[in-house]
């Protein structure tokens, strides 16, 4: 999901996904309107998702790691100043993006991870709470009793692909080709780009990352540069699939970069799932793009299963979030 901003108007909120979720473009968008920052209305149209479980992908009850553990990984980009706050490993904490808000505004750094993070959070004011629901305990006691397939290992004995951990290193590597893990709808994540009309932009993501991930695993959502990134001199971005090859390539980074150098946003989308693909071919992904004067367009790598990638955009120009899609290529 995604909410993105225009220009001369109050913004753009784009969703990429299956489900699409009005409610949280309106909650961005009205957060806008009634004279939030851009900020705010990325914050409140992620906050929106995490509290409702945006496909089980984002927020608490989704994606428990190989210890059932539900884990949140988000962050948040100020285009004007380019102050950014994220938070990786995020435990026992609904509000993931307003964590990371928190340390971009109450501390000096970009970053903070774990258990460390959590204890800040609760300093902070956040409420502590379990993560898990019926429904995040049923899929990993499902796959408990499956052998913990799939998962996420490789070059480790016992066989991975066979038996659950705990795993050893075995020191002979083999080639390993990474395994197409559940479908494309068992992973998603909230993505939003919010511009207004005075041309400022910011960007967050939010999500609970992949489900059977190794506890520990931190994904591209909070990467800066990878699953978000806003300039107020170029534009926005944010991407959303397979954050383990993704953020090797920070796709958010480049596709503002590109805008930047005078691509228009549905092209730089383009070209930043181009230089993953060219390594990856079969990597699930897609990427949202938005520039300073509310031109946007996405992009996604066509895989089985996944052809079209849809999103949401909200305007000054239509009373109603319109829905977009996009044809994989
Ligand atoms: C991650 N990129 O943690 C996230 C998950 C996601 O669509 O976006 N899936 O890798």
């Amino acid at each position: 999901s995604w909410c993105l901003i225009p220009h001369g108007h109050s913004g753009i909120s784009v969703q990429l996904l299956p489900l699409l979720n009005r409610n949280i473009h309106c909650t961005a968008w009205s957060t806008l309107q009634s004279g939030g920052s851009v900020l705010d209305a990325v914050q409140m149209g992620c906050a929106r998702c995490e509290m409702e479980q945006c496909d089980g992908s984002v927020g608490y009850g989704g994606s428990p790691d190989e210890s059932g553990e539900t884990t949140l990984d988000a962050m948040i980009m100020n285009g004007d100043t380019m102050e950014a706050g994220a938070v990786a490993d995020l435990r026992r904490i609904k509000n993931a993006i307003g964590v990371a808000r928190a340390v971009m505004e109450h501390t000096d750094h970009t970053m903070l991870a774990g258990e460390s993070a959590s204890v800040f959070a609760e300093n902070m004011g956040f409420v502590a709470e379990d993560l898990t629901t019926n429904k995040s305990m049923n899929i990993f006691s499902e796959w408990l009793k499956g052998n913990c397939q799939p998962n996420y290992r490789k070059n480790v004995f016992p066989d991975p692909s066979k038996s659950c951990g705990p795993y050893k290193p075995r020191a002979a590597l083999k080639q390993h080709k990474r395994p197409q893990h559940a479908n494309t709808r068992s992973h998603d994540t909230i993505g939003m780009i919010a511009l207004d009309r005075d041309g400022h932009v910011a960007a967050g993501t939010s999500t609970n990352g992949m489900t059977h991930k190794v506890p520990g695993r931190v994904g591209d959502s909070p990467i800066i540069g990878a699953g978000a990134y806003a300039d107020s001199s170029a534009g926005g971005a944010a991407a959303t699939g397979d954050g383990d090859v993704m953020m090797r390539f920070l796709p958010s980074y480049l596709a503002v970069e590109l805008m930047r150098a005078g691509a228009d946003p549905s092209a730089a989308c383009k070209t930043a799932i181009s230089r993953i693909k060219r390594h990856y071919s079969e990597f699930f992904g897609a990427i949202i793009c938005a520039n300073t004067t509310g031109h946007y367009g996405a992009a996604c790598n066509k895989v089985a299963g996944f052809s079209q990638f849809h999103y949401m955009v909200s305007n000054s120009e239509s009373d109603t979030p319109l829905l977009k899609s996009v044809d994989c290529f």
